[in-house]
This record gives structure tokens, sequence and C-alpha cells, in this order.
């Protein structure tokens, strides 16, 4: 009883968070007589629902139709709308999506760039919302050279941020050479090369402004071919307060590549050959 009870508590309280059990390492439980070790577990499934009640929040911030939507849509198995020809996500009012395990909570946030005025209103809106999140994702298309206004910009939310940033550069499917390798869902070998290039390139960008931005905080991966999203979504978890971050795998469901892999292909990649 008492080692799942110590378990039960240690999966919630994580270890630097003994804070919440009034300063008491979890050993004192063992001690105590039955009737307060019930009144513990109380306390722990109580503590348990709170946070579990208390949806993640994700923020996602990018420029019109770099694959916001798509992203999410991925990274859950939700349906939020996805634009193919014009800008479709207006504001930042949060969406409460369901995906079976549980609600998130996304703040759509309006891109910057399109208007001086405009923009600072949206700077303020940043301000005001990204804090509040679990995690922050800024999503970029990898083909985009454009890296200048993206810095200005990460520097000022990061300064704010306390390390829940996660770059996503996403499209990786449409990077040159466009040689995506459709049977097998992957890219050609000399895609792949460029792939690590631009995120290379990426890196020594926002470095620049952020120099202790760690390597596994920018990913790159496709959300339309579903490709690297588990790598995607181990940066979130890595980037989310760890006495957060069990809840937000809670609600995982995160679309495998796999699933657009040629049948035959796929049979042959799980008996360990792929030609
Ligand atoms: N090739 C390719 N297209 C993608 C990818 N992800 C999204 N798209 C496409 O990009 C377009 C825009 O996708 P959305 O997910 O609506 O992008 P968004 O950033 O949410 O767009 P707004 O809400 O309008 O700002 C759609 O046509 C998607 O199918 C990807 O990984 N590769
Ligand atoms: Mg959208």
């Amino acid at each position: 009883m008492f080692k799942s009870l110590r378990n039960k508590i240690r999966s919630i309280f994580k270890p630097d968070d003994d804070s919440n059990l009034n300063g008491h390492k979890i050993d004192f439980i063992s001690d105590l007589p039955e009737v307060e070790k019930k009144k513990v577990l109380r306390m722990v499934e109580e503590k348990r629902e709170k946070e579990l009640n208390n949806h993640p929040k994700i923020a996602i911030i990018g420029k019109t139709g770099v694959g916001k939507s798509s992203t999410i849509n991925n990274l859950f198995r939700v349906n939020l709308g996805v634009s193919h020809f014009e800008a479709c996500t207006k504001d930042a009012e949060p969406v409460i999506i369901s995906n079976g395990k549980g609600k998130i909570i996304i703040y759509d946030m309006p891109g910057l760039g399109e208007d001086l005025d405009k923009d600072e209103q949206h700077k303020k809106l940043y301000k005001k919302v990204l804090p509040q999140c679990d995690v922050v994702l800024w999503i970029l298309n990898i083909a985009d050279r454009e890296m200048s206004s993206q810095q200005t910009h990460i520097k000022e939310i990061s300064e704010y941020l306390e390390n829940t940033l996660v770059i996503c550069a996403n499209k990786a499917d449409i990077l040159e050479p466009s040689e995506w390798i459709e049977t097998q869902n992957l890219p050609s070998i000399a895609q792949e090369e460029n792939l690590k290039k631009r995120i290379a390139d990426i890196r020594k960008k926002l470095c620049k402004i952020i120099p202790d931005l760690e390597e596994d905080r920018i990913v790159y991966y496709s959300a339309k071919r579903k490709y690297r999203m588990n790598d995607l979504f181990r940066a979130m978890m890595d980037a989310c307060p760890i006495k957060r971050a069990w809840v937000l795998e809670s609600r995982m469901d995160v679309a495998e590549f796999t699933e657009l892999v040629d049948l035959e292909i796929l049979k042959q990649l799980k008996n360990g050959r792929k030609e």
C-alpha cells in the first residue's frame, strides 16, 4: 500500500515540487497512521484532479499559412480549420479542442508583420497571453529564408517567457530539392541534408538573439506528411514546465508518418528491410 501511495505521489509532485507537501519529504508518509495516509492520498487525488482540469494551454504563432492549424491537428488528432487559399485564423480567442483524451486550450495568435500599428497591438497581446501558456510554438516555413523580422520578435517574446518556446520548422517536404519519397513518406538524402543545413542556419541566426537556445528546441517536420511529429511533441514536452508536462502528455495523440507510407513498404520497414 505504502509503495503504490508513494509512487502515486511522486507522479504528481515532481522531485522539485515537494513544496506542495508543506516541505515534508515523501518518505515521512511511511510513519503515518493509516487514517493520515488516507488523508494524504485524498490530498494527492485532489491535486491531480485540479491539475488535470487545468487544461494545457498552447499558443501558436507564425505568419499566415505556415501550417499552425495543421500542426495542432497532427499533434492531437483534432480538426482545426485549415486554410488552403486565404488567411483563416483571425484572432487570439482561445479555442478549446478535445480529442477524447481531454481538452486543450489553443491560443492561435495573430501573426506579426502585416501593419506597424497592428504589430504594436499584437505585441501587447502576446505579452498578456503567452506567459499564461504551458508552451509557445513559433511556427515557420523551413523554406522561408526571411529571418530578420522573426529574430526581432522572437527576441522580444523570449525576454518574458520562461523557456517555454519551441521553434517549429514546418513544411520539410517542400524544401529543395523537392524529392520527397512518396512511397516511404520520407525526404530524399539530398533533401534531408538540406533540412539539416537549414536548421543549422536558423539556429545560428536565433542564437544571436537567444544565446542559450538549446539544439532540440528547433525541430523540422512536416505537418502535412505527419513527418517527425513525435520529435516536435518531445520538444514541446521539454519546453513545458515539469509540473505541467504530465498533463500535456495525457492529451498526446500524435499522428505517425507511417500512416502515409505505402503498405508494402511499411511491411518491409517492419521486417527490418528497407529498399
Ligand atoms: N506542403 C506542405 N503544406 C502544408 C504543411 N502544413 C500545412 N500545409 C498547408 O499549408 C496551408 C495552410 O495551412 P494551415 O494549417 O491552415 O496554416 P495556418 O498557419 O493555420 O494558416 P492561417 O490560420 O491562415 O494563418 C494548407 O494548404 C495546408 O495544407 C506541410 O507540412 N507541407
Ligand atoms: Mg490556422
